[in-house]
């Protein structure tokens, strides 16, 4: 299959393009390397060195023999030349990475609110869109995230993506009928993921375009079969406190000494998957397309959930890290259960990591490897929701102590 991976220099897309061009597939990444450049903004990099997108793939081609083309585009802002693109690669199948992908990056300002809208609702209705007019009959893989459920605990298991509902007529009788899960963003970002969903079912419905959407939970771990392939094939790993997410943060806190930063109460509970079965999954996404004209495809892509107050213990436990409770920069529940569904993907033959044999691996191979590269000052999340929780967060005489005996 010939393969457009959008956004295929980042985190998850760039160990996705590996594995599929490892499978045979003629992949070709497009990205606008935007992720760079806001590593540069924020003045971070990734724990682990990353070379550049043409030497990585130089690297993939000594070593394996099979070509991973790069094309440097924004899909957002350029819709003319991403159309023409698709018209001359005519690709089996695009998937769909290439948003900006932090929530506390979405909060920072109101700068950043409108570049996360302007570029994610841009990037996916392009896409449709150049589909559409190039006629191009290629299956959209796209990459959206639990949150769109929010996460209130109702007390019953989230659905893979439709709800069944019984509508009371006006003659008084039931009528079901499955709805989108009702969207409750929990930030900027996680809004545009939302807005993503209302395009893709218009699309699949009027035009008939096959659309998978991939809910994917929070991504933890950093290597897979083939980034371990070479030194320089490695995986970006962030920690800084935008795009950080929490597990990695937690263990490359503890490789430092760092007390392990849990907000809040540590009472939320989020779905988890490891970068390897992501990558899995999303190859079972791309075999078991649905037909033209049936509604979006939509799968849980998650295999555990745990509390962030829970997986702070077990790495403490592992790595004897203190644990440090901050104000919540975040506007959020602060306790909540969740159940959620992921029949789809246990059907087709996922046998998911799980954290405990996972983490150990993760805190010597990476966390401790590469703890010189951390800088310190980096790790705290200074993204806060409203000016009210900002002032919380900065007046805290738990984070100042933090920050005075961290050097943080
Ligand atoms: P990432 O930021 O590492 O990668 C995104 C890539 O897309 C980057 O290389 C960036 O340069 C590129 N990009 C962004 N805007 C672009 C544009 N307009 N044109 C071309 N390229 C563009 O993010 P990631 O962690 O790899 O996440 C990939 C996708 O998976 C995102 O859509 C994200 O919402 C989703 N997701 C990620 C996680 C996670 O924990 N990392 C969890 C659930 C869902
Ligand atoms: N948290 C802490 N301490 C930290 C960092 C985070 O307690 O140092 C808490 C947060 O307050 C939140 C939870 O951990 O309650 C998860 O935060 P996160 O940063 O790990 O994940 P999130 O912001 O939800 O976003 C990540 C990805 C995003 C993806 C999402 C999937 O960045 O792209 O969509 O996970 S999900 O969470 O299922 O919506």
């Amino acid at each position: 299959m010939k393969i457009a991976i959008l956004g295929g220099d980042g985190f998850v897309g760039w160990p996705t393009s590996l594995h599929l061009s490892a499978c045979g597939h003629d992949v070709h990444i497009v990205d606008n390397l935007s992720r760079r450049w806001i590593d540069t903004e924020l003045g971070v990099q990734s724990l682990t060195p990353m070379d550049s997108i043409q030497e990585r793939t130089r690297i993939w081609t000594e070593q394996t023999g099979k070509a991973i083309g790069f094309h440097l585009l924004d899909v957002a802002s350029d819709y003319e030349r991403l159309k023409a693109w698709l018209a001359e690669h005519r690709p089996d199948a695009i998937i769909h990475f290439a948003e900006q992908r932090a929530a506390p990056y979405s909060m920072k300002s109101d700068r950043h609110k409108t570049y996360t809208v302007s570029n994610n609702v841009n990037a996916s209705h392009n896409v449709l869109n150049a589909l559409v007019a190039t006629g191009l009959d290629a299956h959209l893989v796209h990459l959206g995230t639990m949150g769109v459920y929010g996460y209130s605990t109702v007390g019953a298991a989230i659905p893979e993506g439709y709800l069944p509902v019984d509508i009371t007529l006006e003659n008084g009788e039931r009528a079901p009928q499955e709805i989108l899960y009702p969207a409750n963003p929990g930030s900027v970002y996680h809004m545009t993921k939302c807005l993503d969903q209302l395009m893709f079912q218009f699309y699949a419905k009027n035009d008939g375009l096959r659309i998978t959407d991939l809910h994917q939970g929070v991504v933890w771990g950093t290597h897979t079969k083939e980034t371990r392939l070479h030194p320089q094939l490695i995986n970006r790993f962030d920690y800084d406190g935008d795009y950080g997410t929490v597990l990695n943060r937690f263990l490359i806190q503890a490789a430092v000494k760092y007390p392990l930063t849990v907000h809040g109460t540590g009472g939320q509970t989020r779905a988890f998957i490891h970068i390897q079965d992501s990558v899995r999954c999303i190859e079972l996404a791309l075999n078991t397309p649905p037909a033209a004209g049936e509604r979006v495809k939509i799968f849980n892509q998650m295999t555990e959930t745990h509390r962030v107050r829970d997986l702070a213990q077990i790495v403490a436990d592992m790595t004897g890290a203190d644990i440090a409770y901050l104000p919540n920069p975040r506007k959020e529940v602060e306790e909540n259960d969740l159940i959620v569904k992921n029949d789809q993907f246990r059907e087709l033959g996922l046998d998911p990591i799980k954290l405990e044999s996972g983490l150990l691996s993760e805190i010597v191979e990476v966390a401790e490897k590469f703890a010189y590269r951390v800088d310190r000052t980096r790790i705290p999340c200074v993204s806060a929701w409203t000016e009210d929780l900002a002032r919380k967060v900065e007046t805290d005489p738990e984070r100042r102590r933090l920050k005075v005996v961290s050097g943080g």
